[in-house]
């Protein structure tokens, strides 16, 4: 990152180390590393930095391959998933294309019986993660973490040991303290940066391929924060939760604060929920480490998901937040589901103001998005 520059240049220089990432995974497979292709937090990144592969995010957000996707998927589908596999069929991801290996989970049901499909055309291995984050859980997931690894050692002819994975254990666990300290300065009132400023560069360095690196960039952005964003105006200030941020949903973002308010915190998987919690380096048993990091993330596949709530919690005291958006995916059945329960602890418990919505990827909701995020915030 270029000190001389100022903050608004040094953002658009993550957005274009976004762009430019498709270049860099084009130049890693010139160097013949392997790059595996992730659709999900619980995918634990750790095994992938323990080989030196490159990971890729393969969740799509954008509605451009959804009528592709729609030949052989239900309409009345999420659009992530629509639109991932559209990405993957049409070959338009460059992502896509460079992975050697794709590894899903069993999250939600649109998600494992899509991959069922994709393996039609890429090499695909499921993980099949619990539904219960129980010790039995933890065993399971153990378990399926041993046959993650063996089956990169199959497929990539390499040996993974534990000390390997002491390391991936080590660079992972820096990258999400240094990507929390990033979003933690929005504890601040009023917030230094607008929540979108803070989205696309938390998006943009899960494109970034030198991941011992990002500790380093993160601080030297903060520093820059500090030194330069003297914002004076006090805003109401909002905390998103529910399906995955990013791309097309940032219409929401976009939304609540072009309506006057601050985005201060994103309890979602593209903020908060994956990276809050660190692997216990001091466990002697790495596959138990990592199998508890991963099964604690609260997403709504999880039954019962008191870990949501638990992160919530903690997030509206931290950031002071004074209204909750709960943004769902059409057709997300257990986040939909859960709105309930999000609804009564924040109204209830919290005792501050909830919405949720329901979107796509398409930008046909913009104006009543616009409109009902307006009538929420002008509430608060
Ligand atoms: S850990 S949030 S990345 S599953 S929005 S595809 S749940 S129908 S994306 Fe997710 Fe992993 Fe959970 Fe995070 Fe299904 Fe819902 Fe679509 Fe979703």
């Amino acid at each position: 990152m270029e000190l001389r520059k100022n903050l608004p240049e040094i953002f658009e220089d993550f957005a274009e180390g976004r762009r430019n990432s498709f270049l860099n995974v084009k130049k890693i497979k010139e160097q013949d590393k392997p790059v595996i292709g992730i659709f999900c937090t619980y995918f634990p990144q750790e095994l992938a930095v323990a080989m030196n592969a490159a990971v890729v995010s393969l969740c799509a957000t954008s509605d451009e391959t959804i009528p592709a996707a729609e030949a052989d998927l239900p309409k009345n589908l999420c659009p992530l998933i629509k639109s991932s596999y559209g990405f993957g069929k049409t070959d338009k991801c460059p992502f896509f294309y460079f992975s050697d290996l794709v590894v899903g989970e069993t999250t939600c049901d649109g998600k494992k019986k899509m991959y069922e499909y994709m393996a039609d055309f890429k090499p695909v291995h499921i993980m099949e993660l619990p539904n219960c984050p129980t010790e039995n859980g933890v065993e399971m997931y153990k378990k399926e973490i041993i046959r993650m690894k063996e089956k990169l050692e199959e497929v990539f002819g390499v040996t993974i040991t534990e000390e390997d994975i002491r390391r991936g254990i080590r660079v992972k666990n820096a990258e999400r303290i240094a990507l929390k300290n990033l979003y933690s300065i929005m504890k601040a009132d009023p917030a230094p940066i607008s929540g979108t400023d803070l989205m696309n560069t938390l998006v943009a360095t899960t494109f970034n391929f030198e991941r011992e690196k990002i500790p380093a960039q993160m601080e030297a952005l903060i520093e820059k924060i500090k030194a330069e964003a003297n914002p004076t105006e006090k805003k109401p200030r909002i905390l998103i939760t529910g399906c995955p941020m990013g791309g097309a949903t940032m219409k929401v973002v976009e939304a609540v604060e072009e309506s006057g308010a601050v985005v201060v915190g994103f309890e979602n998987c593209s903020g908060a929920k994956s990276v809050e919690e660190n692997v216990d380096e001091s466990n002697p048993d790495v596959y138990d480490a990592l199998a508890r990091k991963y099964v604690n993330i609260g997403c709504s596949c999880m039954t019962p998901n008191d870990n949501r709530i638990k992160l919530l919690n903690s997030m509206i005291d931290e950031y002071n937040v004074d209204g909750v958006v709960d943004m769902e995916l059409q057709a997300c059945h257990t986040y939909a589901v859960e709105t309930l329960r999000i609804k009564r602890f924040v109204n209830d418990e919290k005792k501050i103001p909830y919405m949720n919505l329901e979107t796509d990827y398409s930008q046909a909701d913009v104006g009543q998005l616009k409109t009902r995020i307006a009538a929420f915030i002008e509430m608060l």
